[in-house]
């Protein structure tokens, strides 16, 4: 069976997966009657993945506020007036204890962020002990850590990180109305830096800061012609936090808000550009409707986080997750991402299978 599913991905791969989206190629996505859109989305989805599982991943703050950087969005920002008190890393001990019960509650994820511009190298021995007893638990593991530099994306991928998540946010033109602490250029050569490392990429943003159509049309075509497609696409809706800029904005603007519409045709342009990805459906879930979800895994999403708390903000929590799939017939995915068995070697696929993977 894997066998098949991965011959059939690696047709995919060299037919059907293409990095060369021009703008005007996903804008016109973008503008399809939106049953045709979430028609030509749910059946790529359902070519490349099992259309009714779904990624259960948990996230967990290892290290919270005071970060040095302005995104407009964050409430873990230093220049914001969010509320959030800074801390310092977690002790290794805790988060492994932190990684058990999310693992007892089913998940198969275990994604930890840290308010950092930039892990400093003193930091490294304590984030590679947390990574090394994570795995080891069974569990696949996934750091947001903020910019790397070679030489840590390396450390990372020894330790054995098997995903790095840094999101471009949005389209190159609307990011420095976003963050002027650093470009996006930056988040770029970070994201070569995580690949040329062999981790797996996990790379989104963030839909209803303000931007136009053109700006997640520009979002979605940096990611989709990156040289190798992110094997993780999180799309997030902006939790609009009072005293960032970008929750005061919300705030006095309501009407920017986005729409669901609107949303759910993102996540569509997602699936459809970027077929192998998981897509997640991130933050912002918990004020989504039980409806508007659903489109949203019908339009491909296939991966959530669960848990009450993402980083900082509420999320939906797992009784209303729980809720929620048995309404809509969801099951947990319990085999691999399509996008990591195509990367495998014909060896490794051999060991998987016991059969010849020629
Ligand atoms: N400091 C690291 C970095 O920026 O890459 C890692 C943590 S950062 C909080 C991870 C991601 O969370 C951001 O890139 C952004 O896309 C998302 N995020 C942060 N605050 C958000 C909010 N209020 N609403 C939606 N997404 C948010
Ligand atoms: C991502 O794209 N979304 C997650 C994860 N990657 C790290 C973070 C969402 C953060 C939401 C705001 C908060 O909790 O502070
Ligand atoms: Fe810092 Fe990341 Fe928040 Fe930006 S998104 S302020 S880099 S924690």
């Amino acid at each position: 069976m894997l066998e098949s599913q991965t011959c059939l991905h690696n047709q995919v791969q060299h037919d059907g997966a293409r990095n060369d989206w021009t703008r005007a190629e996903i804008a016109e996505l973008f503008d399809l009657p939106f049953t045709e859109l979430l028609f030509r989305a749910a059946t790529v989805h359902r070519e490349n993945h099992p259309p009714t599982e779904v990624q259960l991943c948990t996230l967990l703050s290892i290290k919270t506020g005071g970060c040095p950087e302005d995104c407009g969005y964050c409430s873990q920002s230093a220049h914001a007036d969010s509320g959030v008190e800074a801390t310092k890393l977690l002790d290794v001990q805790e988060v492994l204890q932190r990684a058990a019960q999310a693992k007892d509650q089913g998940s198969q994820r275990f994604c930890m962020g840290a308010a950092w511009r930039n892990p400093k190298d003193r930091d490294m021995p304590a984030i590679i002990q947390i990574v090394e007893g994570v795995a080891a638990m069974g569990m696949e593991t996934c750091m947001t850590l903020g910019m790397l530099a070679p030489h840590q994306a390396e450390q990372l991928a020894e330790a054995g990180l098997d995903y790095y998540n840094h999101n471009v946010d949005t389209g190159p033109e609307y990011y420095d109305r976003v963050i002027t602490t650093r470009k996006y250029q930056d988040r770029l050569d970070t994201l070569e830096n995580v690949r040329n490392s062999g981790i797996n990429v996990c790379s989104g943003g963030i839909v209803g800061m303000g931007e136009t159509r053109d700006d997640r049309v520009g979002f979605i075509h940096t990611l989709a012609t990156l040289p190798q497609h992110p094997e993780s696409v999180p799309v997030n809706a902006l939790v609009p936090v009072k005293g960032t800029p970008l929750g005061d904005m919300l705030a006095d603007t309501p009407m920017a808000q986005i729409d669901d519409i609107e949303f759910v045709r993102t996540v569509a342009a997602a699936r459809i550009t970027m077929p192998l990805a998981m897509v997640r459906l991130s933050a912002g879930r918990e004020s989504m409707s039980e409806a508007a979800q659903a489109l949203c895994f019908m339009a491909g999403a296939n991966s959530i986080f669960t848990g009450e708390k993402l980083l900082t903000a509420p999320n939906a929590g797992d009784d209303s997750d729980a809720a929620l799939f048995k309404k809509l017939g969801l099951t947990a995915l319990q085999g691999e991402e399509p996008a990591r068995s195509c990367a495998k070697t014909p060896a490794e696929t051999q060991n998987l299978t016991g059969a010849d993977a020629t």
